[in-house]
């Protein structure tokens, strides 16, 4: 027995939920639904979340520490191996997992491919199949739906839910608490996240960016904030670059008169202003960085590597 199993916590539950699925099916729009608040990067498009960030819901009796995880997929940039790797290290620590799926599409190839890493990298931990997206599902196929995503591993229990009604996330919620153990609370009770308010600001300002971007553009923009200073109380000034990988992407991020970064710049500027509470002036710089998601000197510089 280890020296915390041996404490005793009054009946005080702890520990780490992750939040496993593939791309897009929800996991981001679930953390800010039970935080209340926007701390998570969320978009229309696929591979929004590129790094593992924690969130952290404090109740009377227990603490539950939620970690959102970019979706596994398959890919070969080496971009990709850190993006997956960030969901590996979130199932690997935690104490239940959530196995989030899209209930409005049935089960494809990039899920079967899921539940492979998955059962290969959790052990026994348990797992709970939660069916997002149910405001999308009509009844009628509701069960059927429910089945086909069922059969896909052998779950300990299933939940439909729907991150943007927020149907059914009291009884998620519920259900999490009677999988935690007891133990410790990690974190102070005010405490939200361990992400600094600046890396969220980052990935606002991304998400602004895949918002607005069409085809492959999305997923080749990188964003670094270089300034996030408080100028006077209530007034925050931002600089960012907004990294692309050919010189034809900077054109089109900057658009036709600059009309493009200034949507983007708009969307991110609204963003960080409901996060932080301050009113905002964004400044963006776009600059071509030649394939950086291959580029392992950069990878590295921004932390977007194990190597
Ligand atoms: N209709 C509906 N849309 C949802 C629901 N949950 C999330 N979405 C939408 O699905 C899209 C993707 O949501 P995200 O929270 O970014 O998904 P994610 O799983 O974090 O995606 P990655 O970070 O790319 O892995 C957004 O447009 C959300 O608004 C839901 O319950 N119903
Ligand atoms: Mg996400």
């Amino acid at each position: 027995m280890n020296e915390l199993a041996q404490m005793d916590f009054e009946g005080f539950k702890s520990g780490y939920v992750a939040l496993i699925g593939k791309p897009n099916v929800g996991k981001s729009t679930l953390l800010n639904a039970y935080l209340g608040q926007k701390i998570a990067a969320v978009s229309i498009k696929p591979q929004t979340t590129q790094r593992r960030q924690l969130g952290i819901l404090t109740l009377p009796n227990a603490q539950v520490v939620f970690v959102d995880s970019p979706g596994l997929h398959s890919g070969d940039y080496k971009l990709s191996q850190f993006i997956n790797q960030e969901a590996y290290y979130a199932l690997m620590d935690a104490d239940l997992i959530l196995f989030m799926v899209d209930a409005s599409q049935p089960p494809d190839a990039q899920d079967h491919l899921l539940v492979a890493q998955v059962q290969e990298k959790s052990g026994d931990t348990p797992k709970l199949l939660v069916l997002n997206k149910m405001d999308l599902v009509s009844p009628n196929i509701a069960g059927e739906r429910l089945r086909t995503f069922q059969a896909l591993m052998d779950f300990d229990d299933h939940i439909q839910i729907s991150a943007v009604t927020q149907a059914g996330q009291g009884a998620l919620l519920d259900r999490i608490l009677a999988c935690l153990p007891e133990g410790p609370q990690y974190f102070p009770e005010e405490q939200v996240t361990e992400t600094h308010e600046r890396d969220i600001a980052e990935a606002l300002i991304r998400a602004a960016a895949m918002h607005h971007l069409q085809e492959e553009l999305p997923w080749a923009v990188f964003v670094r904030v270089n300034d996030y200073t408080l100028r006077e109380p209530g007034k925050r000034y931002v600089h960012a670059t907004v990294f692309v990988e050919r010189d034809s992407h900077k054109g089109i991020v900057i658009g036709k008169g600059g009309r493009m970064i200034k949507k983007i710049s708009t969307t991110a500027r609204e963003e960080i202003e409901k996060m932080s509470g301050e009113s905002v002036f964004l400044d963006l710089q776009v600059k071509v960085e030649k394939n950086w998601r291959n580029n392992m000197d950069f990878l590295r510089r921004h932390g977007l590597s194990y190597d």
